[in-house]
């Protein structure tokens, strides 16, 4: 192989958000690399197609034309089979080295090593930064902390390095149009997230809880002798929403994409201060209730908060605790929905469904408690979705409730249902109670009818004409906030696509 030239690409799947890859492309450009960030298709909900031969091959010209020595391709478990597919595509044609790093590369290292050349675990920032230097001198990669790669028919699998401990060190992502590329039927010379109206930051990594489903539940166990969940300082935060905005012109709202937006009190004193002053934007969080502090909620409301996302999961106890190492209050989640309420908060509700282990009254008591919620909210409705190397996966694993083509990588679920899908087969059952959950968000609907309908055996066991009934009202529903995004400025043609057509309508 020739000497690397400097030049990298690093390419995202599906993901025109992916904060992570735009962390390493500045680290990387601040330290002289000449980056070109790729961004290989647009996410759909419910509605992932694979890439067309004519995508491919615009991948492969651009790679060419670009001269790149290396290519860091970051994903998510359910495009592993697109990222095998292109590398072994690439690597016929292109003499470059092929890093693999992000979640799905972090847990399956070994059967990644498989296609790529190097895989990189965890935090992406530093070990890119040192593996580019290593290649470009021709050093040799022994000592770089977090790779694993083959070396005389053998694997290496480097030590983990710690944690970045101070996240305000890292440099901001990047949105101008220089060195992006964006490929979807075509190819734009061009940063896909210029006309964006909403802005994704975190002002942390990693969350306190340790759900079983979720990814901490891997990221604490690979780090379990550090300092997990950790802040940013809310100056460093402003300065970067201040600096994205002064390139991304038509962003209307920030949303806060932290797993949980818990931050100690002076931080939000501090933090409520400079948003207010310096961004002043709506912006949402997701939220544990577990973490519920009424004075900090106030506060951050009077600073421009208009919507909670909150994961209730389940009513079930024996669900929250064995299924998905939750601690469930259904005190403390009522507690919430009513000081909501009186602050005026745009609440959403996450619910999962389809856990093969739940049981039909747990689902009823589900609906039970849904509404005797305050309205109006909303629901955002998951279908279980199993992704390697979590609690969860390798307890089903252990007790054979799925089989290893079910997990997340070699299935593909989340193409076609990660948000709930009506469409979906599954039991009669089932299909009738989430039709019912999602009847509990529309405030239209006496909660009498819906109590009602919840008990009719006939409809239980003929969920066809309740299948319709709730796709109808969720249209209704969709159609008023489809109105009160365009007058709120926060519609765009971009979100329309990700979630207009049938298929990918979400469920509210
Ligand atoms: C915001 C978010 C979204 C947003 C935007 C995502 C995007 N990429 O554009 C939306 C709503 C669109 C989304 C969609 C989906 N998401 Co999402 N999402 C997140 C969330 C909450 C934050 C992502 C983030 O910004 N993290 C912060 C950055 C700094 O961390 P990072 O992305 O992991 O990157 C670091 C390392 O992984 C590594 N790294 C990453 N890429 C690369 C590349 C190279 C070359 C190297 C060397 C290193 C490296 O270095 C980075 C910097 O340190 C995460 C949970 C989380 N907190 O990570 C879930 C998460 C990533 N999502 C998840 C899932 C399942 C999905 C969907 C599949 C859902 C669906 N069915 O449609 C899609 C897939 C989209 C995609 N293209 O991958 C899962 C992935 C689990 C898995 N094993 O695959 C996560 C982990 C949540 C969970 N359930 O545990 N998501
Ligand atoms: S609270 Fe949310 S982000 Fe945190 S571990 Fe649980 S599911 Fe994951």
């Amino acid at each position: 192989m020739s000497r690397p030239n400097g030049n990298i690409a690093l390419i995202s799947f599906y993901g025109v958000e992916n904060m992570g890859i735009r962390f390493i492309n500045s680290i990387l450009r601040k330290n002289g690399f000449n980056t070109h960030l790729i961004f290989f298709k647009k996410w759909l909900n419910n509605d992932i197609q694979y890439p067309s031969e004519k995508e491919i091959s615009l991948l492969g010209s651009l790679l060419k034309e670009l001269d790149v020595s290396m290519i860091g391709m970051g994903f998510t478990s359910p495009f592993l089979k697109i990222a095998q597919n292109l590398t072994e595509k690439i690597k016929k044609t292109l003499d470059a080295k092929i890093v693999w790093g992000g979640i799905h590369a972090t847990v399956c290292l070994e059967e990644c090593l498989a296609y790529c050349d190097i895989v990189c675990r965890g935090e992406g920032e530093e070990t890119m930064l040192e593996l580019a230097n290593a290649l470009k001198e021709g050093r040799s990669l022994d000592g770089i902390k977090s790779i694993c790669y083959k070396k005389d028919n053998s694997i290496v699998i480097a030590d983990m390095r710690p944690l970045i401990r101070d996240l305000d060190k890292l440099s901001f992502p990047d949105y101008s149009n220089q060195g992006k590329y964006f490929i979807e039927g075509r190819l734009e010379y061009k940063d896909p997230l210029t006309n964006a109206r909403e802005l994704r930051v975190s002002a942390s990594r990693g969350c306190p809880f340790n759900c079983s489903y979720c990814y901490n539940s891997i990221m604490r166990k690979i780090y379990k002798n550090e300092h997990y969940h950790r802040l940013r300082s809310p100056q460093s935060i402003v300065s970067e929403i201040s600096h994205s905005l002064s390139t991304l012109k038509k962003i209307k709202k920030i949303k806060f994409d932290d797993d949980t937006f818990i931050f100690p009190k002076e931080w939000i004193d501090k933090f409520c201060v400079l948003y207010a002053r310096d961004v002043g934007l709506p912006f949402e969080i997701l939220f544990n209730v577990q973490c519920l502090d009424e004075e900090n909620l106030k506060k951050l409301k009077d600073s421009g908060l208009k919507k909670v996302q909150v994961g209730i999961q389940t009513v079930s106890c024996l669900e929250s605790g064995r299924d998905y190492n939750r601690k469930l209050s259904l005190e403390k989640i009522r507690n919430f929905a009513l000081i909501s309420k009186e602050f005026n908060l745009h609440v959403v509700y996450d619910i999962i469904l389809d856990n093969p282990q739940s049981q039909f009254e747990d689902k009823v008591a589900l609906v039970e408690f849904l509404l005797t919620l305050p309205r109006p909210f909303d629901l955002f409705l998951y279908s279980l979705t199993v992704f390697p190397g979590t609690e969860l996966c390798e307890r089903l694993l252990r007790e054979d409730i799925i089989k290893p083509e079910d997990v997340e990588g070699h299935a593909t679920k989340s193409f076609h249902q990660f948000r709930l899908s009506l469409s979906y087969p599954r039991s009669k059952e089932e299909l009738f109670i989430a039709c019912v959950i999602s009847l509990t968000s529309k405030s239209f609907l006496p909660r009498r009818l819906i109590s009602t309908v919840l008990k009719n055996r006939f409809l239980r066991k003929h969920p066809l004409l309740i299948k319709w009934f709730a796709i109808a009202t969720n249209q209704v529903k969709l159609f008023c906030i489809l109105i009160r995004m365009i007058i709120d400025g926060d519609m765009s043609l971009w979100k329309f696509q990700e979630y207009g057509a049938p298929k990918r309508f979400l469920i509210q």
